[in-house]
Protein backbone atom coordinates (compact mmCIF):
# COMPACT_ATOMS: atom_id res chain seq x y z
CA UNK A 1 0.00 0.00 0.00
CA UNK A 2 1.17 3.43 -0.53
CA UNK A 3 2.55 5.81 1.99
CA UNK A 4 0.75 9.06 1.79
CA UNK A 5 2.23 11.72 3.59
CA UNK A 6 0.82 15.73 4.06
CA UNK A 7 1.46 18.53 6.18
CA UNK A 8 -0.12 21.99 7.66
CA UNK A 9 1.06 24.62 9.97
CA UNK A 10 -0.80 25.82 13.20
CA UNK A 11 0.39 29.64 11.96
CA UNK A 12 -3.24 30.01 11.50
CA UNK A 13 -6.86 28.84 11.23
CA UNK A 14 -7.54 26.47 8.25
CA UNK A 15 -9.05 28.53 5.85
CA UNK A 16 -11.23 27.06 2.46
CA UNK A 17 -8.22 27.19 0.66
CA UNK A 18 -5.86 24.53 3.12
CA UNK A 19 -9.83 22.29 2.97
CA UNK A 20 -10.24 22.68 -0.88
CA UNK A 21 -6.47 22.68 -1.56
CA UNK A 22 -5.39 19.81 0.87
CA UNK A 23 -7.27 18.81 3.82
CA UNK A 24 -10.65 17.01 1.41
CA UNK A 25 -8.73 15.29 -0.11
CA UNK A 26 -6.52 13.63 2.56
CA UNK A 27 -10.00 12.57 4.00
CA UNK A 28 -10.45 10.59 0.40
CA UNK A 29 -7.10 9.70 0.38
CA UNK A 30 -7.40 7.26 3.41
CA UNK A 31 -9.23 4.65 1.34
CA UNK A 32 -6.46 4.58 -1.06
CA UNK A 33 -3.05 3.97 1.22
CA UNK A 34 -1.59 4.07 4.59
CA UNK A 35 -1.67 8.06 5.63
CA UNK A 36 0.30 10.19 7.57
CA UNK A 37 -0.46 13.37 8.67
CA UNK A 38 0.98 16.02 10.16
CA UNK A 39 0.39 19.46 12.26
CA UNK A 40 3.77 21.14 11.29
CA UNK A 41 4.04 23.66 14.06
CA UNK A 42 8.07 23.87 13.67
CA UNK A 43 7.19 25.12 10.23
CA UNK A 44 4.89 27.65 12.45
CA UNK A 45 7.48 29.07 14.25
CA UNK A 46 9.53 30.17 11.01
CA UNK A 47 7.29 33.20 11.76
CA UNK A 48 7.58 34.55 15.16
CA UNK A 49 3.93 32.89 16.81
CA UNK A 50 2.85 33.81 20.23
CA UNK A 51 3.20 30.62 22.42
CA UNK A 52 -0.48 30.61 24.08
CA UNK A 53 -1.69 31.23 20.74
CA UNK A 54 -0.01 28.28 18.79
CA UNK A 55 -0.81 25.86 21.82
CA UNK A 56 -4.13 26.62 20.48
CA UNK A 57 -4.05 27.06 16.93
CA UNK A 58 -2.52 23.67 16.84
CA UNK A 59 -5.23 22.24 19.15
CA UNK A 60 -7.82 24.10 16.97
CA UNK A 61 -6.24 22.24 13.82
CA UNK A 62 -6.24 18.93 15.01
CA UNK A 63 -9.72 19.50 15.96
CA UNK A 64 -10.58 20.64 12.58
CA UNK A 65 -9.21 18.28 10.45
CA UNK A 66 -11.02 15.48 12.86
CA UNK A 67 -14.05 17.07 12.45
CA UNK A 68 -13.39 17.11 8.47
CA UNK A 69 -13.21 13.38 8.53
CA UNK A 70 -9.61 12.34 9.74
CA UNK A 71 -9.49 9.21 11.30
CA UNK A 72 -7.22 9.14 13.67
CA UNK A 73 -7.18 4.85 14.41
CA UNK A 74 -6.95 3.71 11.16
CA UNK A 75 -4.32 6.17 10.13
CA UNK A 76 -1.96 8.45 12.12
CA UNK A 77 -2.55 12.43 12.81
CA UNK A 78 0.39 14.09 15.39
CA UNK A 79 2.46 17.14 15.39
CA UNK A 80 5.58 17.49 14.19
CA UNK A 81 7.55 18.63 17.47
CA UNK A 82 6.62 15.39 19.32
CA UNK A 83 8.70 13.63 16.39
CA UNK A 84 12.80 14.56 16.57
CA UNK A 85 13.00 12.24 13.64
CA UNK A 86 12.02 15.78 11.75
CA UNK A 87 14.70 18.26 12.97
CA UNK A 88 17.26 15.47 12.75
CA UNK A 89 16.91 14.49 9.39
CA UNK A 90 16.33 18.59 8.33
CA UNK A 91 19.83 18.73 9.52
CA UNK A 92 21.08 16.46 6.93
CA UNK A 93 19.65 18.12 4.73
CA UNK A 94 20.70 21.39 5.17
CA UNK A 95 23.74 20.09 4.25
CA UNK A 96 22.52 18.12 1.40
CA UNK A 97 20.65 21.20 -0.36
CA UNK A 98 22.55 23.81 -2.13
CA UNK A 99 22.05 27.55 -1.52
CA UNK A 100 21.13 28.43 -5.00
CA UNK A 101 18.39 25.89 -4.76
CA UNK A 102 16.46 27.73 -2.09
CA UNK A 103 17.45 31.12 -3.36
CA UNK A 104 14.66 29.50 -6.31
CA UNK A 105 11.86 28.63 -3.73
CA UNK A 106 9.19 31.50 -4.86
CA UNK A 107 7.54 31.04 -1.58
CA UNK A 108 10.42 32.00 0.23
CA UNK A 109 10.45 35.74 -1.78
CA UNK A 110 6.95 36.04 -1.18
CA UNK A 111 7.00 35.57 2.44
CA UNK A 112 10.34 37.27 2.57
CA UNK A 113 9.13 40.32 0.56
CA UNK A 114 11.23 43.50 0.84
CA UNK A 115 12.93 42.63 3.59
CA UNK A 116 14.92 39.30 3.20
CA UNK A 117 17.50 40.43 5.51
CA UNK A 118 15.29 40.67 8.54
CA UNK A 119 13.10 37.23 8.29
CA UNK A 120 14.61 34.10 10.33
CA UNK A 121 16.71 31.84 9.01
CA UNK A 122 14.47 29.20 9.45
CA UNK A 123 12.44 30.40 7.13
CA UNK A 124 15.11 29.94 4.66
CA UNK A 125 15.34 26.49 4.85
CA UNK A 126 12.06 25.53 5.52
CA UNK A 127 11.81 23.60 2.21
CA UNK A 128 14.65 21.34 3.88
CA UNK A 129 12.47 20.53 6.74
CA UNK A 130 9.27 20.09 4.30
CA UNK A 131 11.48 17.23 2.55
CA UNK A 132 12.75 15.76 5.60
CA UNK A 133 9.07 15.47 6.73
CA UNK A 134 8.42 13.42 3.88
CA UNK A 135 11.41 11.52 3.67
CA UNK A 136 11.67 10.54 7.41
CA UNK A 137 8.82 8.01 6.31
CA UNK A 138 9.91 7.02 2.79
CA UNK A 139 6.29 8.06 1.63
CA UNK A 140 6.05 8.42 -1.86
CA UNK A 141 2.70 10.51 -2.12
CA UNK A 142 2.17 14.14 -0.86
CA UNK A 143 -1.23 15.67 -1.60
CA UNK A 144 -0.67 19.47 -1.64
CA UNK A 145 -2.03 22.61 -3.01
CA UNK A 146 -0.40 23.80 -6.04
CA UNK A 147 1.75 26.37 -4.00
CA UNK A 148 3.44 23.64 -2.88
CA UNK A 149 5.16 22.23 -6.41
CA UNK A 150 8.16 23.78 -6.15
CA UNK A 151 9.11 22.76 -2.77
CA UNK A 152 8.15 19.11 -3.47
CA UNK A 153 10.56 19.36 -6.94
CA UNK A 154 13.66 20.57 -4.18
CA UNK A 155 12.34 17.52 -2.01
CA UNK A 156 13.13 15.31 -4.72
CA UNK A 157 16.55 17.02 -5.67
CA UNK A 158 17.65 16.73 -1.88
CA UNK A 159 16.64 12.67 -2.20
CA UNK A 160 18.50 12.84 -5.49
CA UNK A 161 21.58 14.34 -4.57
CA UNK A 162 21.92 12.39 -1.21
CA UNK A 163 21.50 8.85 -3.33
CA UNK A 164 24.38 10.14 -5.47
CA UNK A 165 26.79 11.96 -3.00
CA UNK A 166 26.59 8.59 -0.67
CA UNK A 167 26.45 5.84 -3.84
CA UNK A 168 22.66 4.27 -1.96
CA UNK A 169 19.41 4.03 -3.45
CA UNK A 170 17.78 5.19 -0.34
CA UNK A 171 14.97 7.72 -0.70
CA UNK A 172 12.56 6.77 -3.28
CA UNK A 173 11.00 9.70 -5.54
CA UNK A 174 8.13 11.48 -4.59
CA UNK A 175 4.85 12.57 -6.62
CA UNK A 176 2.66 15.35 -5.29
CA UNK A 177 -0.92 14.59 -5.96
CA UNK A 178 -2.48 18.43 -6.54
CA UNK A 179 -6.46 18.42 -7.22
CA UNK A 180 -6.98 19.81 -10.81
CA UNK A 181 -9.27 22.62 -10.24
CA UNK A 182 -9.01 24.02 -6.67
CA UNK A 183 -5.54 23.54 -6.70
CA UNK A 184 -5.17 27.53 -5.97
CA UNK A 185 -8.11 28.91 -4.16
CA UNK A 186 -7.31 32.86 -4.33
CA UNK A 187 -7.93 35.53 -1.55
CA UNK A 188 -11.30 37.25 -1.34
CA UNK A 189 -9.83 40.91 -1.63
CA UNK A 190 -7.52 40.40 -4.23
CA UNK A 191 -7.95 37.34 -6.88
CA UNK A 192 -4.23 37.07 -7.89
CA UNK A 193 -3.07 36.51 -4.37
CA UNK A 194 -3.33 32.98 -2.45
CA UNK A 195 -6.18 32.54 0.29
CA UNK A 196 -3.71 32.30 3.25
CA UNK A 197 -4.63 31.76 6.70
CA UNK A 198 -1.77 33.95 7.60
CA UNK A 199 -2.79 36.78 5.52
CA UNK A 200 -2.95 40.00 7.64
CA UNK A 201 -6.84 40.88 6.12
CA UNK A 202 -9.46 38.04 8.02
CA UNK A 203 -11.68 39.41 5.18
CA UNK A 204 -9.28 37.61 2.76
CA UNK A 205 -10.34 34.32 3.24
CA UNK A 206 -13.04 32.02 5.23
CA UNK A 207 -11.90 30.09 8.14
CA UNK A 208 -13.20 26.48 8.66
CA UNK A 209 -14.17 27.77 12.05
CA UNK A 210 -16.33 30.83 10.90
CA UNK A 211 -20.02 31.10 12.21
CA UNK A 212 -22.22 31.18 9.58
CA UNK A 213 -23.22 35.19 9.75
CA UNK A 214 -19.64 35.55 8.79
CA UNK A 215 -19.19 33.56 6.11
CA UNK A 216 -22.21 35.53 4.74
CA UNK A 217 -20.49 38.96 5.43
CA UNK A 218 -17.30 37.76 3.79
CA UNK A 219 -18.55 36.37 0.74
CA UNK A 220 -21.19 39.80 0.39
CA UNK A 221 -17.94 41.49 0.74
CA UNK A 222 -15.64 39.77 -1.40
CA UNK A 223 -14.33 41.70 -4.38
CA UNK A 224 -16.27 40.90 -8.20
CA UNK A 225 -16.51 42.96 -11.13
CA UNK A 226 -19.91 44.33 -12.32
CA UNK A 227 -20.43 41.88 -15.55
CA UNK A 228 -22.77 39.30 -14.81
CA UNK A 229 -21.71 35.64 -14.95
CA UNK A 230 -20.86 34.35 -18.46
CA UNK A 231 -21.81 31.45 -20.28
CA UNK A 232 -18.62 29.08 -20.52
CA UNK A 233 -15.20 29.46 -18.54
CA UNK A 234 -13.88 31.92 -21.33
CA UNK A 235 -16.47 34.68 -20.13
CA UNK A 236 -14.11 34.16 -17.33
CA UNK A 237 -10.73 35.66 -18.66
CA UNK A 238 -8.82 38.81 -17.00
CA UNK A 239 -11.39 38.22 -14.11
CA UNK A 240 -9.54 36.60 -11.45
CA UNK A 241 -12.32 37.14 -8.20
CA UNK A 242 -15.26 36.25 -10.40
CA UNK A 243 -13.16 32.57 -11.76
CA UNK A 244 -12.47 32.39 -7.98
CA UNK A 245 -15.80 32.57 -6.83
CA UNK A 246 -16.72 30.15 -9.41
CA UNK A 247 -14.66 27.67 -8.46
CA UNK A 248 -15.01 28.18 -4.68
CA UNK A 249 -19.20 27.38 -5.80
CA UNK A 250 -18.06 24.38 -8.07
CA UNK A 251 -16.26 22.51 -5.86
CA UNK A 252 -18.85 23.08 -2.59
CA UNK A 253 -21.26 21.69 -5.36
CA UNK A 254 -19.48 18.95 -6.61
CA UNK A 255 -19.87 20.72 -10.19
CA UNK A 256 -17.01 21.86 -12.93
CA UNK A 257 -17.09 25.15 -13.39
CA UNK A 258 -18.49 24.95 -16.67
CA UNK A 259 -21.48 23.29 -15.25
CA UNK A 260 -22.58 25.69 -12.64
CA UNK A 261 -21.79 28.41 -15.35
CA UNK A 262 -23.92 26.87 -17.87
CA UNK A 263 -26.78 26.82 -15.03
CA UNK A 264 -26.25 30.48 -13.77
CA UNK A 265 -25.28 32.41 -16.80
CA UNK A 266 -25.90 35.66 -16.95
CA UNK A 267 -26.80 36.04 -13.17
CA UNK A 268 -25.33 38.90 -11.42
CA UNK A 269 -22.80 38.68 -8.26
CA UNK A 270 -25.32 39.66 -6.03
CA UNK A 271 -27.93 36.63 -6.39
CA UNK A 272 -24.82 34.10 -7.18
CA UNK A 273 -22.90 34.99 -3.48
CA UNK A 274 -26.05 34.10 -1.97
CA UNK A 275 -25.65 30.76 -3.15
CA UNK A 276 -22.51 30.82 -2.79
CA UNK A 277 -22.63 31.51 0.97
CA UNK A 278 -25.64 28.80 1.61
CA UNK A 279 -23.67 25.94 0.06
CA UNK A 280 -20.21 27.25 2.30
CA UNK A 281 -22.46 27.15 5.42
CA UNK A 282 -24.39 23.94 4.48
CA UNK A 283 -20.26 22.55 4.02
CA UNK A 284 -18.73 24.29 6.78
CA UNK A 285 -21.44 24.78 9.60
CA UNK A 286 -21.32 20.84 10.49
CA UNK A 287 -17.48 20.72 10.71
CA UNK A 288 -17.52 23.98 12.91
CA UNK A 289 -20.40 22.27 15.46
CA UNK A 290 -17.91 19.10 15.44
CA UNK A 291 -14.81 20.80 15.85
CA UNK A 292 -16.70 22.77 18.85
CA UNK A 293 -17.37 19.32 20.53
CA UNK A 294 -13.76 18.04 20.03
CA UNK A 295 -12.58 21.21 21.54
CA UNK A 296 -14.37 20.73 25.01
CA UNK A 297 -12.03 18.26 26.10
CA UNK A 298 -8.36 19.48 24.76
CA UNK A 299 -6.65 17.03 26.85
CA UNK A 300 -8.28 14.19 24.66
CA UNK A 301 -7.42 16.17 21.47
CA UNK A 302 -3.43 16.22 23.42
CA UNK A 303 -3.71 12.71 23.77
CA UNK A 304 -4.93 11.35 20.24
CA UNK A 305 -1.53 13.82 19.00
CA UNK A 306 0.61 12.06 21.21
CA UNK A 307 -0.62 8.44 20.14
CA UNK A 308 -0.04 9.66 16.77
CA UNK A 309 3.35 10.83 17.39
CA UNK A 310 4.44 7.26 19.41
CA UNK A 311 3.43 5.23 15.88
CA UNK A 312 5.11 8.06 13.78
CA UNK A 313 8.14 8.14 15.28
CA UNK A 314 7.96 3.91 14.84
CA UNK A 315 8.26 4.19 11.45
CA UNK A 316 10.49 7.35 11.44
CA UNK A 317 13.29 6.56 13.96
CA UNK A 318 14.51 3.32 11.86
CA UNK A 319 14.80 5.31 8.47
CA UNK A 320 16.47 8.27 10.39
CA UNK A 321 19.10 5.97 11.96
CA UNK A 322 19.76 4.54 8.71
CA UNK A 323 19.91 7.82 7.25
CA UNK A 324 22.49 8.62 9.56
CA UNK A 325 24.40 5.68 9.63
CA UNK A 326 24.80 6.46 5.87
CA UNK A 327 26.55 10.14 6.26
CA UNK A 328 28.77 8.17 8.67
CA UNK A 329 27.60 9.20 12.42
CA UNK A 330 27.71 6.12 15.22
CA UNK A 331 24.87 4.71 16.16
CA UNK A 332 23.03 6.86 19.32
CA UNK A 333 22.41 3.34 21.04
CA UNK A 334 19.78 2.10 23.00
N1 LIG B 1 -5.09 29.08 -1.14
C1 LIG B 1 -4.83 27.77 -1.22
N2 LIG B 1 -5.38 27.03 -2.22
C2 LIG B 1 -5.13 25.70 -2.30
N3 LIG B 1 -4.36 25.02 -1.41
C3 LIG B 1 -3.81 25.72 -0.41
N4 LIG B 1 -3.02 25.36 0.62
C4 LIG B 1 -2.73 26.44 1.37
N5 LIG B 1 -3.34 27.53 0.85
C5 LIG B 1 -4.01 27.11 -0.25
C6 LIG B 1 -2.56 23.99 0.87
O1 LIG B 1 -2.82 23.71 2.24
C7 LIG B 1 -1.81 22.82 2.72
C8 LIG B 1 -1.27 23.27 4.02
O2 LIG B 1 -0.56 24.47 3.84
P1 LIG B 1 0.40 24.98 4.98
O3 LIG B 1 -0.38 25.21 6.19
O4 LIG B 1 1.54 24.07 5.16
O5 LIG B 1 1.02 26.30 4.45
P2 LIG B 1 0.73 27.23 3.29
O6 LIG B 1 0.66 26.55 1.98
O7 LIG B 1 1.74 28.32 3.38
O8 LIG B 1 -0.73 27.72 3.66
P3 LIG B 1 -1.16 29.11 4.15
O9 LIG B 1 -2.61 29.04 4.50
O10 LIG B 1 -0.81 30.18 3.17
O11 LIG B 1 -0.33 29.29 5.45
P4 LIG B 1 0.60 30.47 5.87
O12 LIG B 1 -0.29 31.64 5.93
O13 LIG B 1 1.14 30.08 7.21
O14 LIG B 1 1.66 30.60 4.84
C9 LIG B 1 -0.74 22.73 1.64
O15 LIG B 1 -0.91 21.50 0.96
C10 LIG B 1 -1.06 23.87 0.73
O16 LIG B 1 -0.70 23.57 -0.61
Amino acid sequence: MARIFSGMAPSGFPTLGNYLGATRNWVKLQAQGDCIYCIVDQHAITNFQNPTELREKTRVMAAILLASGIDPEKHILFHQSAVPAHARLAWIFNCVARIGWLNRMTQFKDKAGKDREAVSTGLYVYPNLMAADIHAYHATLVPVGDDQRQHLELANDIAEKFNFDYGVKFFPRIEAMIPAETARIMSLRDGTKKMSKSDPSDQSRINLNDDSDTIALKIRRAKTDPEPLPADPSGLAGRPEATNLVTIYAAMTDQTPAAVLQNLAGAGFGAFKEKLADALIAHIAPIKTETERLLNDPAHIDSILQAGARRAAAIADPIVDEAERIVGFLPRGP
